[in-house]
């Protein structure tokens, strides 16, 4: 049988041993020769995604609908790649080149996506950022990555502390601006307008770099994991194999750009298999959410634990009010997906929600529930074909079924990571059992090949399927004037999954009032970001600490969930 048979058995039917018979005879090797650099030797992923189909009877296929409250439009993969060609233009009039960092700071908008492509397109890095990010938050990336450029709104640009950023040159704004900036700023659409539709794509090698995602660690600051242009050969066939695009799918990922899912398959997976992407802007609510399932006619929806527990909040009434017969496969990511939830989309959308398991540093899925086999509601599935995945101990050892352990995949595979930014010595923890990428997550396997996971093994905190790391937020903390000490954790919640809570002591002088809490409270939410502040707090005299004096969130955590504290040797007096 052929690759592309292969490719066939997996998606349809309902029969493990298809997926057993690709996981057999899987080659990534295979999959390269879907793309002209095959032949050629010449990549550029964002060619791929999508001048491939401009080139090609895809042309006028409609590559993007975007909408939110005030816009809505549609651009044909012709149109995508005469757009990204522009802002390629724009950049490289800039002196912008290969290798040089080009980070996006805004909401979803299509310039956003426009700029992502072209960026890419000249050979640059990029780095999309939240919206929601505050000062602190923006600063921290931008200075750790030397950003050249940024892409941003004038609104946003207040966050942005541009003398404090020596490596920024040019900001290029997306919108109207009262004054005239000055030097070093640029007007998004008249660049564009001025630019050429067409562009000497830059070739570069598979291994080059393409793209920084900032993550959170348990210690320090954010971590920019690296991804090169290679790894979308990962893209492409977890999207046909996971995701299940065919041709005429009308496919809906509902993360930003900011997070990793918002790019693997928010931009990669769907616009490398040349199928149809939609992007909703703006907030989350039920009724917008099923409109737009109904309105474009989404087939394949992939969305995070939050998401769903929301809409199943919000009760079957409200979904009842749309059609949303179109919907064939449902997927999701970033946290423990909880049964009741499966059985509650089977319910009320009359399809199963698929778990898929990934990472930032992953950069792509690496275990999944497949459409071709049954899922088991609670496990986040098998190891996609041409991974190998194993639960070990401490010491690399591989664990029987049953067995709890990290969660370890052996190297490398296409989307791996390639660097943390400047951080070799973290890169390296990853690694610290030779042939294997340490996860960082805990999780056993079952007799049938399904993992299933059990918990993160450091501090970082899932909320709404984000990652927190603790020490940013108790960094931040700790700036206010009233607080002398802080220590974080993510304490269980029925639809966030954790939420942030904050263990404060007090300087002296200061009283442990609820305006206190909220006046902290609005001080995290300003300086570094909505998400990442406490919504719980609770004033301590002293906080748990080791002799070294490192606070004990272990032990915060025990106390918060009545658990027992464990050992406490190390824990000063
Ligand atoms: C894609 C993404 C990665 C961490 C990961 C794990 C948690 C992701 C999960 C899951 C349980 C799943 N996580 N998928 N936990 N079941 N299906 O989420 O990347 O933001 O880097 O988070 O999220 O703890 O280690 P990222």
């Amino acid at each position: 049988m052929d690759h592309s048979e292969r490719i066939k058995v997996m998606t349809t039917g309902n029969n493990l041993k298809d997926y057993e018979e690709a996981y057999r005879n899987f080659d990534w090797k295979e999959v390269e020769k879907v793309f002209s650099w095959y032949e050629t030797g010449k990549v550029n992923a964002a060619y791929e995604a999508i001048d491939r189909h401009a080139e090609s009877d895809r042309r006028d296929k409609i590559a993007l609908y975007y909408s939110d409250a005030n816009r809505e439009e549609q651009y044909t993969f012709l149109e995508m790649k005469e757009k990204s060609n522009r802002f390629g233009n724009v950049l490289r009039k800039l002196g912008i080149k290969k290798g040089d960092r080009v980070f996006i700071f805004m909401p979803r908008s299509p310039e956003l996506y426009f700029s992502f492509l072209g960026a890419i397109k000249i050979g640059a890095v990029v780095g999309p950022l939240f919206e929601a990010f505050m000062e602190a938050a923006v600063r921290d990336r931008l200075e750790n990555s030397e950003a050249v450029a940024l892409v941003t709104t004038p609104q946003l640009l207040e966050r942005v502390p541009v003398k404090e950023l020596p490596a920024l040159k040019h900001i290029i704004l997306v919108g109207e601006t009262k004054e005239d900036l000055g030097e070093g700023y640029i007007d998004f659409h008249k660049e564009m307008e001025a630019a050429s539709p067409e562009l000497d794509i830059e070739w570069v090698d598979r291994e080059d770099p393409m793209l920084i995602h900032y993550t959170s660690g348990s210690t320090g600051k954010p971590k920019g994991v690296l991804h090169v242009h290679n790894a979308m050969i990962q893209h492409y066939q977890t999207g046909k194999w996971v995701l299940d695009l065919q041709e005429d799918d009308i496919y809906w990922c509902t993360a930003d750009p900011g997070w990793v899912t918002g790019t693997s398959y928010g931009i990669f997976a769907p616009w490398l298999n040349g199928v149809t992407n939609v992007i909703r802007g703006g907030r989350f609510s039920p009724d917008d959410w099923y409109h737009t399932l109904e309105k474009y006619g989404v087939t394949v929806w992939y969305s995070a634990p939050t998401a769903f527990r929301m809409l199943m909040g919000a009760g079957e009434e409200v979904a009842k009010k749309y059609d949303l017969s179109r919907v064939r496969h449902i997927l999701s990511v970033g946290e423990p997906l909880n049964p009741e939830v499966v059985r509650w989309g089977l319910k009320v959308y009359g399809r199963r929600i698929h778990d898929n398991w990934w990472m930032t540093e992953t950069g792509g899925i690496l275990i999944a529930n497949y459409p071709c086999m049954e899922i088991k509601p609670g496990s986040m599935g098998r190891p996609f074909p041409g991974i190998k995945a194993a639960i070990l101990d401490d010491n690399g050892n591989e664990l029987p079924p049953y067995q709890m352990g990290n969660l370890a995949i052996r190297t490398p595979w296409p989307s791996m990571m390639r660097a943390i930014w400047k951080n070799k010595a973290k890169y390296d923890e990853y690694f610290r059992i030779p042939g294997w990428y340490i996860s960082g997550d805990s999780a056993y396997m079952d007799e049938d090949g399904y993992f299933w996971f059990q918990g993160r093994l450091d501090d970082v905190i899932n909320t709404s399927g984000e990652r927190i790391g603790p020490f940013e937020v108790e960094s931040k903390l700790v700036e206010h004037p009233a607080v002398a000490e802080a220590g974080v954790i993510g304490k269980p919640d029925p639809v966030r999954g954790e939420i942030i809570k904050a263990f404060i002591s007090l300087r002296a002088g200061y009283e442990p009032t609820e305006e206190l809490k909220k006046e902290i409270y609005e001080f995290v939410k300003k300086g570094l970001a909505a998400h990442a502040a406490p919504r719980e707090i609770e004033f301590k005299d002293k906080l748990p600490k080791t002799r070294s004096g490192k606070i004990m969130r272990r032990v915060l955590k025990a106390w918060e969930l009545g658990l027992p504290t464990g050992d406490l040797s190390t824990m000063e007096d």
